[in-house]
């Protein structure tokens, strides 16, 4: 008796759930605002006195190297920040939103001791985003080579991108903003049409081998006029990306202007609608576009207005925090936060909680030892580490 009523009613609950899930996949997406708060952790200062710091990354031997946007890589070693910065890094341009930007490890950084940065280089006048490598000897990169750079030249100080994501072919995916906002103008037109423009390195995923050039098998290669290294596009300006490695999906999170900050699931040859398809608004009030889905295009899975200003993104594999394990964490600029986006293990979004850290942060990373950092974008910029209190 106990048995079969118990069989009967995780059936209905069942048929319940799926009729749940039926009506969320039904459901278009809407913008949300800030989600509620959560406690139970804490974030621990490791380090400050970073100048802005941008991006980081893990060494081996446990030492972090962080960016700066001014133009430094800096050295974090036993909880300790090095008064040394790294030598040997390029000059590059700082204004506005460009700067020294993210930083990651060659796959075979073991063996081959390449490190890669993306800056934007140039003027205030003419600039656009790059890519470089070099070889970590000592407390120096050598042979220090820029790899990529988007072709076309833009003005003014916004939407550079820029994050770094390897994959497990050893390609990368690299990300660049649309060039910025209007008035800023790219042949006759604005330059944020240019993310429509396959053609265009602008508003992109990009796919490349480690030595920067187009990785082989892209999917929109073969469409007439269009760049090789395109992976996705319609995208106004990724400011994180991560990919979870049990099923492989890719996350980004990137900026609206007026509210319609999004996060998506980016697949390779898909379009994500900017600015063509958005919930955001002009910074002035007016449409950008009536339309907020279209046909073709790829709605985001999480919108956001008014806007957190999303920068960093880390999905979270490891054991400190096992209730968050599989979710999405996102820094939070404006927000002065990072929210945790709660995935099931079909990628779908259960829910959503906030993690008010109180300072405009910039990257999220797990660290090798499984804790969550954060990097706050700060004159005085701190490196934090999340623990649990409970
Ligand atoms: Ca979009």
């Amino acid at each position: 008796m106990k048995t079969r009523s118990l069989v009967l009613s995780l059936s209905t609950s069942l048929v319940v759930i799926s009729l749940a899930a039926c009506a969320i996949t039904a459901q278009r997406i809407q913008p949300q605002g800030p989600p509620p708060n959560v406690d139970g952790w804490k974030a621990v200062p490791v380090v400050d006195g970073l100048d802005r710091p941008w991006g980081m990354a893990w060494l081996p031997d446990g030492r972090i190297l962080v960016t700066e946007k001014e133009g430094q890589i800096r050295v974090v070693a036993q909880g300790v920040l090095q008064s040394a910065a790294l030598s040997g890094v390029p000059e590059i341009y700082s204004g506005g939103q460009g700067g020294l930007m993210d930083i990651a490890l060659h796959p075979d950084f073991s063996r081959n001791s390449l490190v890669y940065f993306t800056a934007s280089t140039g003027t205030g006048r003419e600039n656009r985003t790059c890519l470089f490598r070099g070889k970590l000897v000592g407390n120096g990169l050598q042979n220090v080579q820029k790899i990529y750079q988007v072709q076309q030249d833009k003005s003014g100080g916004q939407h550079f991108g820029s994050r770094i994501l390897w994959m497990p072919d050893k390609t990368l995916l690299m990300s660049i903003g649309d060039g910025g906002n209007p008035p800023t103008r790219y042949g006759d037109g604005w330059i944020r049409n240019q993310a429509q423009n396959l053609g265009a390195s602008l508003g992109k995923v990009l796919r490349l081998k480690d030595d920067g050039k187009p990785a082989s098998g892209n999917p929109l290669a073969s469409r007439s006029g269009a760049l090789p290294e395109v992976y996705s596009y319609g995208h106004r300006n990724i400011q994180g990306l991560a990919r979870d490695p049990q099923s492989g999906r890719v996350w980004a999170n990137e900026h609206g202007a007026r509210g319609g900050d999004e996060v998506n699931l980016i697949q390779g040859g898909k379009n994500y609608g900017w600015p063509l398809a958005t919930f955001s608004r002009e910074y002035s009030g007016p449409e950008i576009t009536p339309n907020t889905s279209l046909p073709g295009m790829e709605d985001p899975v999480v919108v956001w207005t008014p806007c957190p200003a999303p920068s960093g993104l880390a999905f979270y594999t490891g054991n400190r925090y096992p209730a968050w394990r599989g979710d999405l964490f996102s820094g939070g600029l404006a927000g002065a936060d990072v929210r945790r986006i709660d995935l099931d293990s079909q990628g779908r979004v259960l829910g959503q909680q906030r993690l008010n850290i109180g300072a405009r942060v910039r990257d999220v990373r797990q660290g090798p030892d499984g804790f969550l950092y954060l990097l706050t974008d700060e004159g005085n910029g701190r490196l934090l580490r999340i623990e649990l209190t409970r």
